[in-house]
């Protein structure tokens, strides 16, 4: 495969360097921006992922900032997630829809205060989006793309190395809350949080100064936990059933098929501009919903839909496809239609190099 043009387009990140210096195999782009798929080999990464201790530079996760006396009406705009329980200090996952009810983005929320919130977002421009329904709305709020760049510490040894960087208080720190911390004289955001099922942290470096200085603390600090460079992992995820948007689920899906439906209370949702859409699909339920998929044989790279087959109907797709070490088979998430979800449906899965026996389940392996 050939190389990857730089350009000031396709942006570097505060931690670039440090991932550089790790020698990293490939990159994918993700807002715009470089993102590390690969260092050892996935299934190398994967390992000492779910053994040690990583630090991944997500800063392809853009902050999306709202600030004013509309926040908080324009957040639940966005959101059939009903957001009036939410403190200042929580994390929630939240579908993003728009008045189809399709998903724009399947964020992290961050509720700083009343009128301050950042959405921690996927790979699309949801900016545009936010910006156009504050102006069209008239909102007294600003929108914006703040300079923070999230650094995520993952892996079972997380803990021990925030703890050493951060002091005993992390500790503290429960799933989806974070707090602030103080790193060099300046105050940071972390949470407990990540894109993986291993348990760990996320930081939010508030300016691209800090990004090397952090980075280096905290390769010092954990030289005998094994620290090393990392990324979100391609099977890891998959086991865990993290959704990838653009691959797993696009504006043609709802949350429902998406498997979001807990992360919904479209009912209570009031002012949400999807809340009409999604109030006539939930009646009925959805037609077609992400399913964790077993897939047998050598597969090439899921780099497409590959249809899903029963005989020669086609019933569904998958997305995401990986050889998963721990389970011995290949893991997958497909978008299957309702006559063909029940678990131990056995399709035909439609790849670029042939056909390979698909088995739907229920449940993801994490
Ligand atoms: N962290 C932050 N921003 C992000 C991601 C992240 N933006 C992009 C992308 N990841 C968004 N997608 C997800 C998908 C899943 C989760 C978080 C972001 C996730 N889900 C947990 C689960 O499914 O087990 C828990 C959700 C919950 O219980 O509330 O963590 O990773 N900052």
């Amino acid at each position: 495969m050939a190389m990857i043009s730089p350009s000031r387009r396709l942006r570097r990140t505060p931690f670039s360097e440090g991932v550089d210096r790790a020698n990293p195999k490939a990159f994918t782009v993700y807002n715009r921006m470089l993102l590390a798929t690969v260092f050892e080999s996935v299934e190398a990464d994967y390992h000492h992922l779910k053994n040690h201790v990583q630090v991944w530079d997500v800063a392809v996760e853009r902050q999306v900032e709202l600030r004013g006396p509309d926040a908080g009406r324009l957040m639940q705009m966005l959101t059939p997630r009903d957001l009036r329980g939410m403190l200042p200090g929580q994390c929630y996952y939240v579908p993003i829809v728009d008045e189809t009810g399709g998903m724009l983005n399947d964020p992290v929320a961050l509720k700083l205060a009343e009128d301050r919130w950042w959405i921690s977002i996927a790979d699309s421009d949801l900016l545009f989006w936010v910006k156009g329904l504050a102006h069209g709305y008239r909102l007294d709020v600003l929108v914006d793309e703040p300079d923070i760049s999230p650094l995520a510490v993952q892996g079972p040894k997380a803990e021990e190395l925030m703890v050493r960087v951060f002091g005993e208080a992390v500790r503290a720190i429960k799933f989806f809350r974070f707090s602030w911390f103080e790193f060099e004289g300046r105050w940071l955001v972390i949470a407990r949080s990540g894109y993986s099922k291993q348990g760990g942290f996320e930081i939010y470096v508030d300016g691209a100064d800090m990004g090397m200085p952090l980075w280096d603390a905290l390769f010092k600090a954990g030289e005998d936990l094994d620290v090393r460079a990392g990324c979100p992992n391609g099977i890891e995820r998959i086991e865990g059933g993290l959704l990838s948007y653009g691959n797993d689920m696009t504006r043609d899906n709802t949350p429902h098929e998406c498997g979001l439906g807990r992360f919904c209370s479209t009912q209570t949702a009031i002012g949400c501009v999807g809340r009409d859409a999604l109030l006539r699909v939930a009646k009925e339920g959805p037609v077609q919903q992400i399913r964790p998929i077993t897939i047998e044989g050598d597969l090439p790279p899921c780099d497409r839909a590959w249809p899903l087959m029963a005989g020669t109907k086609r019933v569904g797709q998958v997305t995401s496809a990986a050889k998963s070490p721990d389970y011995g088979v290949n893991v997958a998430i497909g978008m299957v239609r309702m006559t063909h979800w029940d678990a131990g449906t056995v399709l035909a899965v439609r790849t670029q190099d042939g056909d390979f026996e698909a088995t739907v389940h229920e449940e993801f392996w994490q």
